[in-house]
């Protein structure tokens, strides 16, 4: 069964979850708590010497880490997977286009913003509705 090494608030772990989900796959998870160095330490290393999450366990001692070529594995002989030349083509189009443009920049400020500024959707909403009536609040 496959083993999923990820933290539950991660986008890019989600995403795996989510494909898992869809394809109805037995998976096994175990949390990584990278606030706390989880993934940092000696034997995570060795399992994704860039100590980042996701990492997919294939079998025992054979991992998989970056979360869009996990995506690719899985979704291999699959419909998540399919069509011609090009159509593949426009997959890896959209799944380049988030690790460059979007995760580093939109994705990566959610994460500071929910983890470290601990600013939820509530309050972001909140403080802009306060905005527009030109009211300041904290
Ligand atoms: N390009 C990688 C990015 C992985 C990544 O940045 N993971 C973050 C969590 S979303 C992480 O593990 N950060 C821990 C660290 O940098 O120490 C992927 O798509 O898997």
């Amino acid at each position: 069964m496959f083993k999923v090494f990820g933290m539950s608030s991660s986008g890019n772990c989600y995403k795996i979850k989510l494909l898992l989900e869809q394809l109805k796959q037995p998976y096994e998870w175990q949390e990584i708590d990278i606030l706390k160095g989880e993934s940092r330490t000696p034997q995570f290393l060795e399992k994704n010497s860039n100590g980042r999450v996701p990492v997919l366990e294939i079998e025992p001692g054979v991992y998989l880490p970056e979360s869009n070529a996990i995506m690719c594995y899985l979704a291999e002989s699959t419909p998540f997977l399919a069509g011609n030349k090009l159509e593949r083509a426009q997959i890896l189009q959209w799944l380049f286009f988030e690790q460059y443009s979007h995760e580093p920049y939109i994705a990566v400020a959610r994460f500071i913003a929910n983890t470290f500024l601990k600013i939820t959707r509530v309050k972001r909403c909140y403080r802009s509705c306060a905005r527009k009536a030109g009211r300041r609040c904290k």
